[in-house]
């Protein structure tokens, strides 16, 4: 079985090759992108089964991105070809390291990805994995993927775990309001949400930091707070081992429960408003981890990293400490490089930085 599968648009992307506005820019490098194919390739490198579910051009460009992140050891056997539409592609310049006040250019409106729907993306291959990792950026595509990850967080029996990143993008959006509502829709509904706290002020007008957000977001099980170089929140409701009769809501038998790691995925499926259940609401576990200090050559792809180091651990089964520090691990990776995806530590190299004690990682 499958570990990881994730579902989205990758696209093949176009980095400068010196450093300026879009306008001067005379030529660039080819690299592959999309957030979710990301988060399967850095999990692959990490020894994990994924699998990366999207839908590219018949083009060169489509080959490009099946015969890369195949290369990273993610099966792409469930990738489908659209002969009618292009493949998508972007351009972005490294931009201000301090601000991150960088250009970027999609060329992706219609592309191959954006028709992807309940129709014409294989179910069962979507629900073969421990866990499902989606993001935001999907249900920004077009109303059939907005459809197809509705279905795909609907609560049902034998859900895999759902992660979601809320991958807020502004461009993506015609409407503000609507991204609003159907991220937070989409978050509600899942079992781990990744959010940054500055995309939770952009997108939902929500400040006063992790409490604020958990505050606005209580139903996942667990939330993990980005919060830059200050570091990452995880809140875990701590009722993950409590419910030992099993599942009420007709999932599985709850026999994966992480217990104090709370590290295996599984168990509480589809989530009750609120994070209320029979006995009431249970209070959350909240730990709080810094980040590594790191010269930043480009925050591109670091969300997807953490979100692959911490998925990683999690599925390891390791403690809640240990899952953000191999998220800050692989993130700081992926800061130090301009493209999308680092080389990311070995297991063995990471699981020896993790266990640095708190003064390395104050
Ligand atoms: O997280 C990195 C992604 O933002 C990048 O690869 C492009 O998927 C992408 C997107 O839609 O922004």
């Amino acid at each position: 079985p499958v570990d990881v599968v994730a579902l989205g648009e990758s696209m093949v992307t176009f980095l400068p090759s010196r450093p300026g506005r879009l306008a001067d820019v005379p030529s660039f490098d080819r690299g592959i992108g999309g957030a979710e194919s990301n988060v399967a390739c850095v999990l692959a490198a990490a020894g994990h089964r994924v699998k990366w579910i999207g839908r590219v051009g018949d083009d060169g460009f489509g080959d490009h991105l099946v015969e890369a992140i195949t290369a990273y050891g993610v099966d792409t056997s469930a990738v489908r070809r659209d002969p009618h539409r292009p493949t998508g592609i972007y351009f972005r310049t490294a931009g201000d390291r301090a601000t991150d006040d960088h250009e970027v250019l999609y060329y992706r409106a219609g592309s191959a990805a954006s028709a992807m729907s309940p129709d014409n993306t294989p179910r069962a291959e979507l629900d073969s994995g421990r866990v499902l990792h989606l993001s935001g950026i999907t249900a920004a595509l077009s109303a059939d993927c907005l459809t197809l990850l509705r279905e795909l967080t609907a609560p049902r029996p034998s859900r895999p775990l759902l992660s979601f990143d809320v991958n807020h993008r502004a461009h993506l959006w015609p409407h503000p309001e609507t991204g609003r509502t159907v991220l937070l829709e989409l978050a509600r509904r899942s079992d781990l949400v990744f959010v940054g706290e500055d995309e939770a002020e952009e997108a939902w007008g929500v400040t006063g930091g992790p409490d604020a957000i958990r505050a606005a977001l209580p139903e996942p099980r667990a939330l993990v707070v980005k919060q830059g170089a200050g570091g990452a929140t995880l809140f875990e409701r701590g009722d993950e081992r409590g419910d030992e009769r099993g599942d009420e809501r007709g999932g599985d038998s709850g026999d994966e429960r992480g217990g104090d790691s709370g590290g295996e995925p599984g168990g509480d499926r589809g989530g009750e408003p609120g994070g209320v259940r029979d006995g009431g609401p249970r209070a959350d576990t909240v730990t709080r981890v810094p980040a590594l200090r790191v010269d930043v050559v480009a925050p591109v792809g670091a969300g997807d990293a953490f979100a692959a180091g911490f998925l990683s651990a999690t599925l390891r089964g390791l403690p809640a400490r240990d899952r953000l520090r191999h998220g800050h691990l692989t993130a700081a990776a992926a800061l130090t490089v301009p493209g999308d995806l680092a080389t990311p530590p070995s297991r063995d190299h990471a699981d020896r930085l993790a266990a640095l004690d708190d003064e390395a990682w104050g």
